[in-house]
């Protein structure tokens, strides 16, 4: 997978050189570019913003330099960007086109759906907005060279993009087959199923005066799952309501299909 990533801050993205995200780099499962968006802009100052117009609180960053940020990524991944209109074809070139994933909490909800809707895709392109946001025809230009999605991580508001990208691009490049040592924590782990995981234990078996459960000691396999998936119905009921509702009813209507 490619995924490119631009802001005034990429300095953000040194995160993700870490842990199994920086092996993964290293391994070239991931080929992960960052870029500084003031290299794309021409004035002396090197200026990303402008005030609202309209007027209003803040300031809003500029469509020129993200264009051609955008156009440098997109001549960079072999699409032509920007073709004469004596070049049939080139404006829609052959496969699916990048995504322009655009932080903001003014974005549809990213879930782990779309995390693994996202890491089945061959380009992402991350676009880092700060202070009010990005000029919105930015994205109407980008639609006709990506396949554009604002996307929030959650219904507070953050400084700026760079943090929401680190979040999106661990939740996402996770899922690529080859990062995780055990695939098969996948299938185990919180949202997997629409259910929180359960609880988890280690040795010893007492800690300071506290026991594990008991099945877990049991050796019965049957029952020690059985156990667990009453932990995840009990600790999804209390802790999110929203999704035990949610996953109740898609039981109720799996049981009225077999009848
Ligand atoms: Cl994706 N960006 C910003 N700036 N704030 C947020 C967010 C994203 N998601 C929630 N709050």
């Amino acid at each position: 997978m490619r995924i490119d990533a631009v802001s005034i801050f990429p300095e953000f993205f040194d995160a993700l050189d870490l842990s199994l995200i920086g092996k993964a780099q290293r391994e070239g499962l991931l080929d992960l570019r960052r870029h500084q968006l003031r290299d794309f802009t021409v004035d002396r100052h090197r200026t990303v913003d402008d005030t609202p117009t309209g007027g209003g609180a803040g300031m809003v960053m500029t469509p020129e330099p993200w264009a051609l940020a955008l156009e440098h990524v997109l001549a960079d991944a072999g699409r032509n960007p920007s073709p004469r209109e004596d070049e049939p074809g080139q404006r829609h070139p052959a496969g699916e086109p990048p995504v322009l994933i655009v932080p903001t909490p003014a974005g549809e909800l990213f879930t782990q759906r779309t995390a693994e809707e996202l890491s089945e895709r061959e380009h992402l392109v991350f676009a880092a907005g700060r202070y009010e946001g990005i000029d919105q025809r930015v994205t109407a230009w980008a639609g006709h060279h990506f396949e554009v999605r604002p996307m929030s991580i959650g219904d507070y508001v953050l400084n700026g993009g760079e943090v929401a990208i680190i979040v999106m691009v661990e939740a996402i490049t996770r899922l690529l087959p080859g990062v995780l040592g055990n695939p098969e924590s996948l299938e185990e782990e919180s949202h997997a199923d629409g259910l929180l995981e359960y609880p988890v234990y280690t040795k010893p078996a007492v800690w300071r005066g506290l026991e594990v459960p008991e099945i877990l000691l049991s050796g019965n396999h049957a029952r020690i799952e059985e156990h667990r998936r009453e932990e995840q119905l009990l600790r999804t009921r209390r802790i999110r309501p929203d999704l035990y509702a949610k996953h109740i009813v898609a039981q109720e209507q799996a049981a009225r299909r077999e009848a």
